[in-house]
This record gives structure tokens, C-alpha cells and sequence, in this order.
């Protein structure tokens, strides 16, 4: 595993031939994984709405008038029936997520300890994306016995200050690195379509390099263009883009798992093919992300089948 990939060398690998590319992508990719699974996680948004933070691609920011609805953290039971589901669906990782800037100390912290505990007690891995942590915190949600937190960086050091003002690259690095302290497997990975150039999208992919370990989970969203967002009118991107940066993301940390994340209702079957042949193994499952739309269970059921792709099974979990 390399964690010195300088900028040059990823340029390089990024602005490959793109059938050069994929191939050396997937022959990569067969050495550390098998070949025609992919795994699938569920996502429940636990706290909707009402975010602080000014994240410019987010429908979930209090800064923009969105018409997502703003929750109170939703109830034990209503995740743990949302998990069970999710688990008869064939995802092995359940992913809770809350529109914070970071975690609340008190009552709802010690619930979404308790939402941990019951998704590990159904045999599933739990993750959760609540914002910033503190090291207690962190320790606290490891003990619970939380596999996976979800902590993106989104873009590069240098591009960041034009997504996100109320917090910097380092207020993210820092919770990652208590993520790790606390012996917590690391999902961080990025967004592309917000305008970024190429070179933002190489600086995100040799930062998420840099971590050593390397995060055991790369998402990749493409951006959700939401109306009232900073971002609601931008114009799609090119799906070879996005296949070319999962490539480069499968060259550059070969063991982790790169999840073809959000937008995958505005790909073609043909585009999300391309993806799972660059190195993608992993996407979320059910037809709902937090608040914007995912792929029925019909559909990925019948798109997996054309591709004779299979979902990894709970006997065979990732984290
Ligand atoms: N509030 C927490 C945080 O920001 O870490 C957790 C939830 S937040 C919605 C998780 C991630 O979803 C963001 O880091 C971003 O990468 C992704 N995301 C949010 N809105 C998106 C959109 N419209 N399109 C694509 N990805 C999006
Ligand atoms: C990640 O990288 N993508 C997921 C998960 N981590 C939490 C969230 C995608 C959100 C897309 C926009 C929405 O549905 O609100
Ligand atoms: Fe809040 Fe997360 Fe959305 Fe940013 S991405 S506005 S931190 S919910």
C-alpha cells in the first residue's frame, strides 16, 4: 500500500487512455477482490434538516430554502424496524446519518449509542455520519461497537473554501484522526460535479491517499443537484469523468472499497457498468438516500442481473 502518491503521479493515472485505464483499474481491483460481488448499505437519515453548516451542495443546510423537512432524532425502535429491513433487503452495512455539526451531548448521543448496539445485535455493521467528533465521543460510539464512520472531505484543501465556509479542511482531518484513535474503521470520500476541476478532484484523491491507513471506505457521490442549493443548477457532469476518478480512486487504494454513492438514479445502466468495471464495489441499496432519490429494489435487482453481479452476503462483511 503506497501513502506517498504525489500529484503529478495521480495526474498521470487520471489522465490515462480511459481503456488503459479501466484495465489497469480492474486488474487492480482482482487482486484484492472478488471480481463480480458488490456490497450494499443501507442509509437512514435519523435527523433531518435544519444543519447548521453551509455545505453549497447540501438540501439539508438551515442556509438554504430547500423544502427538506427538519426532524427531531428519530426513535430506537423506528431505526432498529429500518434496519431489520434493510438486512432482509440484502445490505450488510446500515448507515445512519444526522443533518449535525456535530454530535449533541446528552440524551441523543446515548439513543444513537443505543441505535449502534441494536443494528450490531441483527449481525449487520453499523456506520454513522453525525459531524465533527471529539475524542470521547468517538471512543464512545467504538465501544458501542460502531464499524464504520462517515466523514467525507468532498473536494480538495484548496477548492473547499468554495463549498463549505463554517468549517475548514483541518476541523475535518482532525475528526477523522479521532475516528481512527478510537480503532473505528474510517468512510471518507468525496463529491464530484460541483464545478470542481480536475485538479480538485486530484487533491481530494491524494489527500484520501495520504491517510494511513487508507479509509477502509471511498464514497463517491456525484452531486444530487438540488433546487435552492447553492449548486441546484448545475449542469450534469460526464459520467466518463466520474468512471475515470473511480478508476484512479480503485489504482491508488487498492484493498478499500470505493461506493458508487449518490446520483446513481441520473446514470444510465450502461454508465453504472462502467463504474463497477473501474473498481466500484459498493453502493447504497433502497430507493431513498437521505432525502433524495436512490434506485428501486426492482431496478438494481434487474441491473445486477444483466451485469451478473451478486450483493456480498452477511457471512462475508467488510469492515
Ligand atoms: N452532517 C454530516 C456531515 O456532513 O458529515 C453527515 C451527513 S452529510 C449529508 C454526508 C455527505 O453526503 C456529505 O459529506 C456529502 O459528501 C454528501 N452529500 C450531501 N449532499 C449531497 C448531494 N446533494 N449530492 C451528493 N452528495 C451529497
Ligand atoms: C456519502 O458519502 N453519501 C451518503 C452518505 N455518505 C451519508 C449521503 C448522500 C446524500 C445525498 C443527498 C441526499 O440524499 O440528501
Ligand atoms: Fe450539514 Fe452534513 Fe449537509 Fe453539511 S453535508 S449541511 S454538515 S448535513
Amino acid at each position: 500500500m503506497r501513502h506517498d502518491w504525489t500529484v503529478e503521479d495521480i495526474r498521470e493515472i487520471y489522465r490515462m487512455p480511459f481503456i488503459d485505464l479501466l484495465l489497469r483499474a480492474q486488474l487492480v481491483h482482482r487482486q484484492h477482490h472478488a471480481p463480480n460481488e458488490v456490497q450494499g448499505s443501507v442509509l437512514l437519515n435519523i435527523k433531518s434538516g435544519g444543519c447548521p453548516e453551509d455545505c453549497a451542495y447540501c438540501p439539508q443546510s438551515a442556509h438554504y430554502r430547500t423544502g427538506v423537512a427538519r426532524t427531531e432524532l428519530v426513535g430506537l425502535e423506528e431505526a432498529l424496524t429500518a434496519a431489520r429491513a434493510a438486512r432482509d433487503r440484502g445490505a450488510t452495512r446500515f448507515c445512519m446519518g444526522a443533518a449535525w455539526r456535530d454530535v449533541p451531548r446528552g440524551a441523543q448521543f446515548d439513543r444513537v449509542l443505543e441505535m449502534v448496539r441494536g443494528v450490531r445485535a441483527l449481525g449487520m455493521e453499523a456506520c454513522c455520519t453525525l459531524g465533527m467528533l471529539e475524542q470521547d465521543q468517538a471512543d464512545a460510539l467504538a465501544g458501542a461497537g460502531l464499524t464504520a464512520y462517515n466523514h467525507n472531505l468532498d473536494t480538495s484543501p484548496e477548492f473547499y473554501g468554495q463549498i463549505i465556509t463554517t468549517r475548514t479542511y483541518d476541523d475535518r482531518l482532525a475528526t477523522l484522526a479521532r475516528v481512527r484513535a478510537a480503532g473505528i474503521t474510517v468512510c471518507c470520500g468525496g463529491i464530484v460535479g460541483m464545478g470542481e476541476s480536475v485538479d480538485a478532484r486530484i487533491g481530494l484523491l491524494q489527500q484520501l491517499a495520504s491517510l494511513d491507513p487508507h479509509p477502509e471506505s471511498v464514497p463517491i457521490n456525484l452531486l444530487v443537484a438540488v433546487e435552492g442549493t447553492p449548486l441546484g443548477a448545475r449542469p450534469p457532469e460526464d459520467p466518463l469523468d466520474l468512471v475515470r476518478l473511480i478508476a484512479t480512486a480503485r489504482i491508488l487504494m487498492p484493498a478499500s472499497y470505493v461506493r458508487l454513492s449518490a446520483g446513481r438514479v441520473s446514470l444510465s445502466d450502461e454508465a453504472q457498468a462502467l463504474c463497477f468495471l473501474a473498481g466500484a464495489n459498493s453502493v447504497f441499496l433502497g430507493d431513498r438516500l437521505l432525502t433524495t432519490p436512490n434506485p428501486t429494489e426492482d431496478e438494481d435487482r434487474a441491473l445486477f442481473e444483466r451485469l451478473g453481479i451478486r450483493l456480498q452476503n452477511l457471512g462475508e462483511l467488510c469492515g
